[in-house]
């Protein structure tokens, strides 16, 4: 069988579009690379003094751990040397970041979390880099402001992750289905192992920290309580399984279908939207979860139609097998 690298695939999804320039190429293939060099660390951490964390506190106020900050670094300097971008975003910095005046500016913005769930790092569980990718719209002004980068979800022209596991796999769409690519390390490739991933329309897997159960408010725990309830012609009870990094409870979702939950949290008051940042995180999740058939909310609104109102914006968000998701706009439905 010929093995399809990501560069081809892209290629191959050009030629259908004559008029397209190659800068979307160019800007994944740098991607690739800085996942490349990001996975060769996250493979010899071990080995190395990276583990640990860096003594300073991001802007969520979390510990920034030493890899969180190799990744955020390396995905920095190397896209903003491709010119094809106008503005980045990640996690890890409070404001956007500019593209330097040395280099060419182009009219795409990449929005990352560099290194999600890091705080599995140190136990040698996997770990991801999530990315989301929009354009431009608005050329009154020279400079680029916040309110460029303020888009909602469905105006994204590609989003993606790569996921530091058993083997390294980046997951993308560009909005024509999701294509899965496992790292073949002996050729230093990603190449096209999952094409045109579906997630089955019903899963058997709620996932979610259930530690949190006290905190939440009555429709998410009456969710949690109907995935764990008893029903054979819809398979309940679901097993659960919440590994705490969003890339791998994901993807293993979207693999074998289910649903993943971060809901509003009372308990915590930097919390009172859930954990997970909609730019960041939820809006390229809910991207890849649509192309794949299923579903994403926050109980209530598509997390594609959510208006952000600033770059750290946190979302509660309900996403995965287009069955179960909507068993949670059922029970908010209801509660209102
Ligand atoms: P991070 O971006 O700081 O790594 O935090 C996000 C992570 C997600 O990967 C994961 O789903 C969630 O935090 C787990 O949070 P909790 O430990 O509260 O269950
Ligand atoms: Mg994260």
């Amino acid at each position: 069988m010929r093995q399809v690298t990501v560069v081809e695939h892209l290629l191959l999804r050009q030629k259908e579009r004559p008029m397209a320039s190659g800068r979307f190429t160019r800007l994944l293939t740098e991607l690739i690379l800085s996942a490349k060099i990001i996975d060769r660390e996250v493979s010899k951490a071990g080995l190395l003094d990276v583990l640990g964390v860096t003594g300073e506190v991001n802007v969520q106020g979390e510990i920034v751990q030493k890899l969180d900050d190799f990744a955020n670094r390396v995905i920095i300097r190397r896209m903003e040397r491709a010119g094809v971008l106008c503005a980045m975003v990640s996690e890890e910095n409070a404001d956007f970041i500019p593209i330097p005046r040395q280099y060419p500016v182009g009219d795409y913005i990449l929005i990352f979390d560099p290194l999600d769930g890091s705080a599995n790092i140190d136990a040698n569980v996997s770990i991801g880099t999530i990315f989301s990718i929009y354009r431009r719209t608005s050329f009154d002004q020279q400079a680029v402001s916040v309110g460029d980068l303020l888009q909602k979800g469905s105006m994204q022209v590609a989003a993606g992750y790569i996921i530091y596991g058993s083997s390294t796999m980046m997951v993308y769409t560009a909005g024509n289905g999701v294509h899965g690519f496992t790292l073949d390390p002996s050729v230093g490739e990603f190449l096209l192992s999952h094409p045109d991933i579906k997630i089955p329309e019903r899963g058997r897997i709620y996932s979610v920290n259930e530690g949190y159960f006290s905190y939440w408010d009555e429709p998410t725990k009456n969710i949690v309580n109907h995935f764990k309830s008893n029903d054979s012609a819809t398979g309940r009870p679901y097993s659960s399984r919440y590994i705490g990094s969003l890339v791998s409870d994901f993807h293993r979702n979207l693999i074998y279908g289910g649903i993943f939950m971060y809901p509003a949290d009372s308990r915590d008051l930097r919390k009172p939207s859930g954990k997970l940042r909609l730019m960041c995180e939820a809006a390229p999740m809910a991207m890849i979860a649509e192309q794949a058939g299923g579903l994403a909310t926050d109980g209530i609104r598509r997390i594609l139609d959510i208006e952000p109102q600033e770059l750290h914006q946190r979302v509660p968000l309900f996403i995965g097998s287009k069955q179960d998701v909507e068993v949670v706009l059922k029970f908010y439905a209801d509660a209102a």
